[in-house]
Order: C-alpha cells, then structure tokens, then sequence
C-alpha cells in the first residue's frame, strides 16, 4: 500500500507566503486523494503493489493499459507532492550554496538568470501542471510537465526541484495571481533538500555509467 508521507512541519510553516489552510487542503485532500486513488488502481495487480512509485512512474509501459491513466495520474500525482513538500521549509529562500549554487551558476549564467528562467517556465503553462529544475548529464535544465507527470516519465532527467502551478496550490490566497504565488513560493523553498537532491541524482547518473 502506498502512504502519505508524514508532512515535515505544520500547516501554518510556510505563512504568509502559503497560507495553513491551502496547505491542510493541499496535503490531505489532494496528496490524499492521489495515494488513496493509485491504491485502489493497483489493488487488483499484485506485481504493481510491489513496485515503489518512482518505478511505476519510470516504465509505465508495464502498467497494464486499463489502470495507466490511473497510475500515471495519481502516482505522479503521490510521487510529485511528496518530493515537493520537503523543497519548502520555515525560513527557507535565499539563494543555494556548495555544489549546488556551483551547478545552476555553471548551467545558467547565473542564479539570477535561471529564477528569472525558471519563473517564465512556471508562468508559461497553460492550465495545470509543474515546473522542474532537472539533472540531466552532469547538468541542470529547466523543464515543465503539464497535469500530474512527472520528468522521470519521459526519460532519464530528475527532478531536483518542482513547482506545482496547480490553482489548488495557491488559489485561496492568490487566486488568478499566479505570478504573485510564484514570486512569493522563492521564500520558502528549501535549498538544502535541493543540493541533497543534486548529490543524489549524481550519484545515481555515477553508478549507472559504471
Ligand atoms: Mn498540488
């Protein structure tokens, strides 16, 4: 059976910039909702219970055809809220450090430069969907997926960090403002998760190219 994960703080943490209840709607009801749903699409496929979510999401070609949809939705969906609420923190912002501020300098210029990309990329999608900042070959690209996907599902980028421009990620205190919500979401975002997310990612791409 997959869980929710447990949600690193309280509800109120990230305040003002997201506000204790679209996150006690956001993780519950959404997140919820998504872990409840791919449970009850795999409930009938015993080899897909065994399977951790990444794994679904990397070959979903092996999830039989009448659950895909199920399963790339609402296992996105599981695998995208969970990597994201742990890139946000109470008193997050700032800019990266180490490797990590190493990496987005030597990928975009600057860290100015790939904020400003990273925020176009944001803006940019039309209706629902997430923006990524992903480990590609020893390097960083910025890319968006729309609905529920997820990078992993389209090849071998990571996800180091994600965006979610859902509506139900900032509509009660923004509502059509996306660009406010965006501006705002760069105060809590939890560098030190993203660098551990890098030195993961690499040693994962390492291990493979051995
Ligand atoms: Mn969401």
């Amino acid at each position: 059976m997959f869980q929710l994960p447990q949600l690193p703080y309280a509800y109120d943490a990230l305040e003002p910039y997201i506000d204790a209840k679209t996150m006690e709607i956001h993780y519950g009801k959404h997140h919820g909702g998504y872990v409840e749903k791919l449970n009850k699409a795999v409930e009938p496929h015993s080899k897909l219970q065994s399977l951790s979510v990444e794994e679904l999401l990397t070959d979903l070609n092996q999830v039989p055809a009448e659950v895909r949809t199920a399963v790339r939705n609402n296992g996105g969906g599981h695998f995208n809220h969970s990597l994201f609420w742990k890139l946000m923190k109470k008193g997050g912002g700032g800019k990266p450090a180490g490797g990590l501020a190493t990496a987005i300098e030597s990928s975009f210029g600057s860290f100015d430069a790939f904020k400003s990309s990273f925020g176009q990329t944001a803006l940019g999608i039309f209706g629902s969907g997430w923006a990524w900042l992903c480990y590609a070959d020893g390097k960083l690209v910025i890319e968006s997926t729309p609905n529920q996907d997820n990078p992993l599902m389209n090849g071998k980028n990571r996800p180091i960090l994600g965006l979610d421009v859902w509506e139900h990620a900032y509509y009660l205190r923004y509502q059509n403002r996306r660009p406010e919500y965006v501006e705002a979401w760069w105060n809590v975002v939890n560098w030190n998760q993203v660098e551990e997310n890098l030195n993961q990612a690499d040693k994962l791409a390492s291990a493979v190219r051995r």
